[in-house]
């Protein structure tokens, strides 16, 4: 979403810089626009399918080939054993390709199988439980109009560092000082002091997994002090009593010990919220990967419901991009099936990937045998990455969509990798959805692809048409629906999304055409964010359920959790969480030199207090131990983490053999999800807890060499 200028000569990519013509990002750019080019250069990236040879090489195979034998392959194995044999995990660049976004779903429903896994369960799938249940929408996701903000409550995100996600805006550190300057009010609530708890008013830490708590009372503090005002949101919402009820046991005395927040630190924040011209709430990452995320998720909507916050500029709004996607995909449905082993729930479709290793591991009808990735490392990226890592290896087929052999996709069997960035064009669908302004931007291929090669969405569409031809009747369907859509191809399925979107005026008349975005290079701003409350809301009332039954039920679990925390002894234990770093994006961009350079970054961060109570030094490599792995780091002492909280980079931990990555294995780090745990989830969605892990640390006897 950062406009960039390219300077190319040839194939050869010169410069590359922000657009200071780009309405919405304004000439920002970060290292890792810059790095497009190395991507684009890297001897590492695969152009050519290939497959894994009985002696552990890899040879290069032709396409047609590469595409018959994985759909043989994986039709074969539903033949024998079920549909629900065969697994897909999509991982996060796959949002961010506008032909993956088109074409994967269609070919995931031509496989029939209740096992669809993606990153979502690692990241977001929090936020859309919450917004399913309280606006009818999994993808009616409110954004932070964080331009016209006078009070930013940011909970559980470091948009400094990491740009901004679900909530898209470029040149985060310049918008942020532009809230100050104005005379806003900026508050991080962290357990570590991040990047951007530097630039915030107040920070304060938070222990890890408690912000549900923190949240609930400072709703109990403006209900109790009458400072509820939902304003025009009043005809529209419904529940209020409710959550009234529910609030009403958790006054900040209360969990001021659990949160590590003292009480009149919370009652001041909840004023301070309230009182507010314009405020906005903001839960990320932190927040939805924790055991509390969901309730987390929608006591942050409720906070911004129930202070008008909600639909209101300055506060938290809902984009109007040039493509709806809420018109595209299912609203969704919670627990329409569970998981075979362990009954985690369903959302929309998709099964929480904290299940996946179990399910290829436990023999059964409807075990896993084979497994398509897509854009994704799961080995790295997800909980107890070890155990998916042997799980993998035990597959019966196992194919790949991706440009790279790394930790995950060495395990397949056949590798199909698709064009670069910079060989396709680029609209992104989703992330216009999530922007903090209305603009809409496409740019062109800058390099024709290389010589036979395939898009991502072609070789889905080809395998789809292989998957969908059981008999001759259906093969003639598959071919003429391949037909339509190769002839269509991206920019036709986008221009007709344009055309039949809320800015366009069908075939005729003078909306918004992909001709007319085309022609403005920059991108197109449609304006600020607009209120939009009720017509968009997916209700079928088109109200809002501030309590609803799925979310109010966890508040058991809240309570028990509360209790326990009062009665259990100190140990000594330390909760571990992650933190992303500027110049790295979650797995996948180590293998460019100018991104990982530098000072080893896979570093353990401890405070001073937990650091001199265990005799453990700066530089000393130190065993993290949880109930899932350990792993070997080593320590950076730092007042930056709250005493009781250690942090660790994820996406590291290059060292596996057989991966083709040679920047990355010089520089390889540990995975932090190998001690992370898979049986630790959020209740409500199966989202993982990846966030605030038990674990301990042991000094590591110095090597003798
Ligand atoms: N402990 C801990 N774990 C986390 C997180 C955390 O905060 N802490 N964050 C979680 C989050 S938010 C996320 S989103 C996940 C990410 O988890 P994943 O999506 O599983 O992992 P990535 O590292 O993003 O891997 C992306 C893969 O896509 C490939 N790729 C890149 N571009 C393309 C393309 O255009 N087409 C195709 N087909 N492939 C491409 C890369 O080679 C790489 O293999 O990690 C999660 N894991
Ligand atoms: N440079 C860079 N940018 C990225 C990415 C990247 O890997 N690198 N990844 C992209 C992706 S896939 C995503 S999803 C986004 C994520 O965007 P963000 O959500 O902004 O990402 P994080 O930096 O992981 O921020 C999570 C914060 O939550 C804190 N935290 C951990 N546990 C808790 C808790 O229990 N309570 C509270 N209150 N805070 C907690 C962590 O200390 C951390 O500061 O970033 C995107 N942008
Ligand atoms: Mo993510």
């Amino acid at each position: 979403m950062c406009g960039l200028e390219i300077v190319a000569r040839g194939d050869e990519i010169l410069r590359i810089e922000g657009d200071r013509q780009d309405p919405f990002s304004q000439g920002y750019i970060c290292p890792k626009g810059v790095a497009l080019q190395d991507l684009h250069a890297d001897p590492n990236r695969l152009r050519h399918p290939v497959r894994r040879t009985p002696s552990g090489d890899w040879e290069r195979i032709s396409w047609e080939t590469a595409f018959d034998e994985v759909a043989t392959r994986l039709r074969d194995i539903q033949t024998r054993h079920g549909r629900d044999a065969v697994a897909t995990y999509q991982g996060n660049p796959a949002v961010h390709n506008f032909g993956t976004v088109l074409s994967f779903p269609s070919f995931a429903r031509t496989l029939k199988t209740k096992n669809i896994y993606s990153a979502s369960s690692v990241d977001q799938l929090p936020h859309m439980v919450a917004a399913h249940a309280m606006f009818g929408h999994g993808l009616l996701l409110p954004v932070p109009d964080i331009d016209r903000a006078s009070f930013f409550l940011v909970m559980g995100a470091n948009p400094v560092v990491s740009n901004g996600s679900l909530m898209t805006a470029p040149g985060m550190s310049r918008r942020l000082e532009a809230l100050r300057r104005r005379g806003g009010r900026l508050v991080v609530i962290d357990p570590r002091r991040t990047e951007t708890a530097e630039m915030a008013d107040q920070h304060l830490f938070i222990r890890p997994g408690t912000d549900a708590y923190l949240l609930l009372a400072m709703l109990q503090v403006l209900f109790a002090e009458g400072r509820v005002k939902l304003g025009r949101l009043a005809s529209f919402v419904d529940g209020v009593e409710k959550l009234a009820d529910i609030v009403r046991d958790f006054p900040p005395a209360r969990v001021a010990a659990v949160t590590g927040v003292a009480a009149p630190t919370i009652e001041a924040l909840a004023r301070d919220f309230a009182a507010a011209p314009a405020a906005v709430c903001y839960g990320r990452v932190g927040l939805s990967i924790q055991t509390f995320g969901t309730t987390a998720q929608w006591l942050v909507n409720a906070l911004n419901i129930v202070t008008g916050n909600l639909d209101r500029e300055g506060g938290a709004m809902f984009p109007k991009a040039a493509l709806d996607p809420l018109e595209r995909f299912t609203a969704g449905h919670l627990g329409a099936w569970k998981s075979r082993v362990r009954g985690l729930p369903e959302f929309a479709g998709e099964l929480p990937v904290a299940a996946l290793a179990e399910e290829i591991l436990t023999p059964g009808k409807g075990q896993i045998r084979a497994l398509v990735t897509i854009a994704g490392n799961p080995v790295l990226s997800t909980p107890n990455g070890k155990r998916l890592d042997a799980a993998l290896a035990t597959l019966e087929f196992m194919a790949a969509v991706d440009i790279y052999i790394n930790e995950t996709t060495r395990h397949a069997h056949i590798i199909l990798p698709p064009t670069g960035s910079l060989e396709h064009e680029n609209y992104a669908a989703i992330f216009h959805h999530l922007a903090a302004r209305n603009t809409v931007k496409y740019s062109p291929a800058l390099f024709a692809p290389a010589e036979d090669t395939r898009h991502d969405w072609q070789i889905f569409l080809e395998l789809e048409t292989r998957l969908a031809s059981r008999t001759p009747f259906e093969a003639v369907q598959a071919q003429l629906r391949r037909g339509v859509r190769m002839g269509l191809g991206v920019d036709g399925m986008l221009d007709l999304a344009f055309r039949f979107g809320p800015y366009g005026t069908g075939l005729f008349g003078d909306g918004l055409t992909l001709a007319k975005v085309k022609a403005s290079v920059h991108g197109v701003d449609l304006g600020p964010l607009r209120p939009a409350l009720p017509g968009r809301l997916w209700t079928k009332n088109k109200r809002i359920d501030l309590a609803p039954e799925l979310l109010t039920r966890d508040i058991t679990r809240v309570k028990a959790r509360l209790a326990e925390a009062d009665g259990a002894p100190s140990n000594d234990d330390l909760l571990l969480i992650g933190r992303r770093q500027l110049r790295s994006n979650n797995s996948w961009m180590h293998n460019s030199e100018r991104l990982v350079r530098g000072k080893a970054r896979c570093t353990l961060l401890v405070n001073p207090e937990d650091a001199r109570r265990r005799g453990v030094r700066s530089g000393e490599m130190v065993k993290i131990v949880s109930r899932a792995g350990e792993i070997v780091a080593p320590v950076e002492i730092s007042d930056e983490v709250m005493t009781g909280v250690v942090s660790l980079p994820h996406g590291w931990g290059h060292d596996r053999p057989g991966i083709r990555l040679d920047v990355a294995r010089r520089y390889p780090g540990v995975s932090l999800n190998d001690v992370t745990d898979e049986r630790l989830v959020d209740e409500v969605s199966g989202n993982a807890a990846l966030s605030g892990v038990p674990a301990r640390l042991e000094r590591v006897a110095p090597d003798p060499r």
